[in-house]
């Protein structure tokens, strides 16, 4: 249901509290006062709106699904409210009257950036969706005081900057004093036998105080409000008097410090494991304040934890969180007294596990010391669980040894996390058709032929609403003019854009809202001081950087046309722009250094006034989810061209291709099913395909073949070693050509760089046709029918979590 505050009402909430913050009038106010000010105000609606919900939800007593993730990349609040309250128009109409214009207002806000990329976003999208379906739901994360690292571009070296988001961003979290739970970490567990049976006694810990602050997410046109609890780490009060007393300040205030660090900042490192002990605490911090607050919810609402698995569905967001399934097994077993068999089925019938990556070095396997050393009843419990499992195996595959080594969740001193995962829950799944079947087939093999029930697919999503409706208003006015309001809520509903591909008014419609898109971006950028021509072609990789994301086979690509154009600069081309965003890990070098090659390539060809009208690259500093929202409207063509097998889904995909982008991308993830939702005349698709890869593997692979028959890799591989701007790229050079193991880079960019340039030549040729691009670029955006979150947390609720919406 839409607010129905009124232009009039609303001013007086607002004129009241900014007389109650700081005694001033609306004239008085600066731009600072008024964005808090109207922030605080969507605040107090939102909270009534979510006591409606709160008490309907606790009357129908239906199950409740909690989403547990290290990572929530939530972007600005305001716009997001606003829209999805209704209440846009009557905020901008009565900050009018005062002189203030809405659009800059969300400029002051800034990104809550805690999370990395693809997994933080989904997760945010995955609560838009939760609330506007209105599913009973929570999602539990870390209020970090530093979000993702700040990027600046220093001659090219990426440095980095802490993002201080709270004065600004707080907002937007209601602090629950009434609320709060304590963390116990180290000390010591001894096992004792009573008349009862087995208890543990543990001791000589050391506690935290987990505060929960709450961020309310208002549904689209909907009753629905979901809440993102995020723990924040306080020091229980044992101020060290004694040390105080005789002048020792720094041991006094070393125990708050030490339980304050535990969510300082966000690791900034996506798809690569680091065993960092601080990392690890953080895990078990979100983890035991989560679970402890889901079963005492609980405890309150129906007194018993017999029904606790019918009532809740826990799910885990990646392996980060899987220390929650020997954490309930420990409020079970021994707060609450249940049998190790109840227990554990009791916890398998709860949790629920999505794996995102099958980057080897990216899943996480803890050292059983550590474990031992931080948390030593969990601890034991993995022990009982992975002596259970070994034994349940042993005695369906006797004799297999290799097999159960395999499968164990302990093995040489390390713990894995994904199998307590897939042990420890009763559905895992990947997030991409692609995926889930390499999950099947060879990430958790051995799991899927012992358990083949467990494994499914939920193909992600995006919140369309934000990266279609509210990002691209120029799109929405002409989706709704042809297919009316009904895709809003229903995704599936945009499919009936298709019936306008052979409308040639609506064809140049959309060719000129791109226009306009770009015109948009490229002024934002010349506020930069960055000068792109909105009437070049816009080509966007915008991600992570990563080796297997393969922004190095991009920039080839590049630097080949560049050649080309060196040799003749009456080529005839038309003019493109590059645009790269990317992160890149703190301390991943080569990802650093192919931000430094993308920039002094760049620098090279800004200095030829003849090739920069042709070609030009852009390296965009500081990617985060509001620069996506600029960005994504203003792409023509939708680079995704990891190698295949590597990428689980991507989602940038899915929002570039909603918002009328073309991808040019191999046969990965998601893509493989943007393909079938477009059909091959409306992508263009090059490379080898997963299985291709994995066959080449097995022939063996030479990058240094490719280098001395292919003409064009020779020359551009050449190139990295004069290099560009006055700056060698040896080391690109060799990485490409001999790697770590001699045979190349493990990413196989030289194998699939011919292809690569083959077909975006052609998309070239496609490009000149405009009739022809704009149809096409409509089928895409139809097909972003089935890449709506909601359509995801559709298939998670009904087949996954077994729950319904609130009626
Ligand atoms: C422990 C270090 C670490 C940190 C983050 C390992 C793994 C991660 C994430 C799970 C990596 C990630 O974000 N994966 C991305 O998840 C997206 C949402 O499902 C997918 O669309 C991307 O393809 C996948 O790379």
């Amino acid at each position: 249901m839409q607010s129905t505050l009124t232009k009039k009402q609303l001013g007086v909430l607002i004129k009241n509290r900014l007389s109650r913050h700081y005694g001033i009038s609306a004239e008085e106010a600066d731009r600072k006062q008024m964005y808090k000010t109207c922030a605080r105000t969507v605040v107090e609606i939102l909270s009534d709106k979510r006591t409606r919900y709160y008490q309907k939800l606790k009357d129908q007593e239906k199950k409740k699904v909690y989403y547990l993730c290290m990572e929530f990349l939530v972007g600005r609040s305001l716009k997001n409210n606003l829209y999805n309250l209704g209440l846009e128009k009557e905020f901008r109409d009565i900050l009018k009257e005062w002189n203030f214009d809405l659009e800059e207002l969300y400029e002051e806000e800034p990104d809550a950036g805690l999370g990395n990329g693809g997994l933080g976003r989904l997760a945010s999208c995955f609560m838009d969706s939760l609330a506007t379906m209105e599913y009973p739901a929570m999602g539990y994360s870390i209020c970090y005081e530093y979000g993702l690292f700040k990027q600046k571009i220093v001659d090219g070296w990426q440095m980095e900057l802490p993002d201080i988001w709270l004065p600004g961003g707080d907002v937007w979290l209601n602090q629950r004093n009434d609320l709060s739970f304590r963390v116990k970490f180290n000390g010591h567990v001894e096992e004792i036998w009573t008349k009862d049976g087995l208890t543990t006694n543990y001791s000589d810990y050391d506690e935290v105080e987990a505060v929960p602050y709450d961020m309310m997410i208002s549904g689209a046109d909907s009753e629905g409000v979901a809440i993102l609890r995020l723990w924040r780490a306080r020091d229980v009060d044992k101020f060290d008097m004694k040390s105080f007393a005789k002048g020792d300040y720094n041991r006094a205030m070393n125990e708050k410090m030490n339980a304050e660090l535990i969510c300082k900042v966000l690791y900034p490192s996506d798809n690569h494991f680091e065993g960092k002990t601080l990392r690890l605490r953080q895990q078990y911090f979100l983890v035991s304040a989560s679970i402890q607050n889901i079963v005492s919810d609980h405890l309150q609402q129906f007194g018993t934890l017999d029904n606790f698995s019918e009532k809740v569905a826990i799910h885990i967001n990646d392996t980060h969180p899987a220390l929650c399934i020997p954490e309930l097994m420990r409020i079970l077993l021994d707060d609450h007294q249940f049998s190790w068999d109840d227990a554990y089925n009791m916890v398998m019938n709860t949790v629920s596990y999505t794996n995102h990556t099958v980057l080897s070095e990216a899943l996480e396997t803890w050292p059983e010391e550590l474990l031992k050393q931080q948390f030593p009843r969990i601890y034991g419990i993995i022990q009982g669980l992975n002596e259970a499992y070994c034994q349940e195996m042993w005695n369906r595959y006797p004799g297999e040894w290799g097999k159960i080594e395999r499968m164990a969740i302990m093995s040489h001193g390390q713990i894995r996390m994904a199998h307590l995962c897939i042990i420890g829950s009763s559905s895992v799944n990947g997030v991409s058709k692609l995926h889930s079947d390499i999950l099947k087939s060879q990430v958790f093999s051995d799991f899927y032929q012992a358990s083949s029930e467990k494994f499914t697919n939920v193909t992600n999503g995006i919140a369309h609403r934000r990266w279609i409706c509210q990002a691209n208003p120029r799109l929405t006015r002409l989706l709704d003019d042809c297919i009316g309001q009904e895709y809003k809520k229903d995704g599936r509903k945009l499919a009936d854009f298709r019936r306008y591909s052979e409308n040639r008014s609506i064809l140049r419609q959309l060719r000129d809202i791109k226009l306009a898109n770009k015109i948009d971006f490229s002024n934002l950028m010349d506020k930069k001081g960055i000068s792109i021509d909105p009437h070049s072609i816009f080509d966007v990789q915008a991600k992570r950087l990563h080796e297997y994301k393969r922004q190095l086979l991009n920039v080839l690509k590049i630097i080949s046309l560049y050649l080309d154009l060196k040799d003749d600069s009456n080529l005839d081309i038309p003019p493109q722009t590059f645009l790269f965003a990317a992160k890149a890990a703190p301390g991943y070098y080569m990802a650093k250094e192919v931000i430094r090659l993308i920039w002094h390539l760049s620098a090279e060809i800004e200095k030829d006034p003849v090739l920069r009208e042709k070609i030009r690259v852009v390296f965009l500093e500081n990617y985060c989810v509001t620069m996506a929202e600029a960005l994504m409207p203003a792409a023509e063509i939708s680079e995704q061209i990891s190698l295949a097998g590597k990428e689980a889904s991507g989602t940038g995909n899915m929002k570039m291709m909603a918002n009328g982008a073309l991808t040019i991308g191999t046969m990965d993830g998601a893509n493989v099913e943007i393909f079938e939702a477009v059909g091959k005349d409306n992508i263009f698709i090059f490379g080898m395909s997963a299985e291709d890869v994995e066959r080449k593997w097995a022939e063996g692979y030479a990058a240094s073949s490719y280098y001395h028959n292919k003409e064009k890799v020779h020359r551009v591989v050449d190139s990295l070693r004069r290099g560009f701007n006055g700056e060698s790229f040896d080391t690109i050079y060799r990485y490409l050509l001999v790697g770590d193991y001699g045979v190349g880079d493990p990413y196989m960019c030289l194998a699939d760089f011919e292809d690569y340039l083959k077909v975006h030549q052609q998309l070239l040729g496609v490009y000149q046709d405009q009739h022809q691009w704009n149809r096409m670029s409509l089928f895409n955006i139809a097909g972003a029918e089935r890449f709506a979150a909601d359509r995801s947390i559709m298939e998670y609720a009904n087949n996954i979590w077994n729950i319904t919406p609130l009626h």
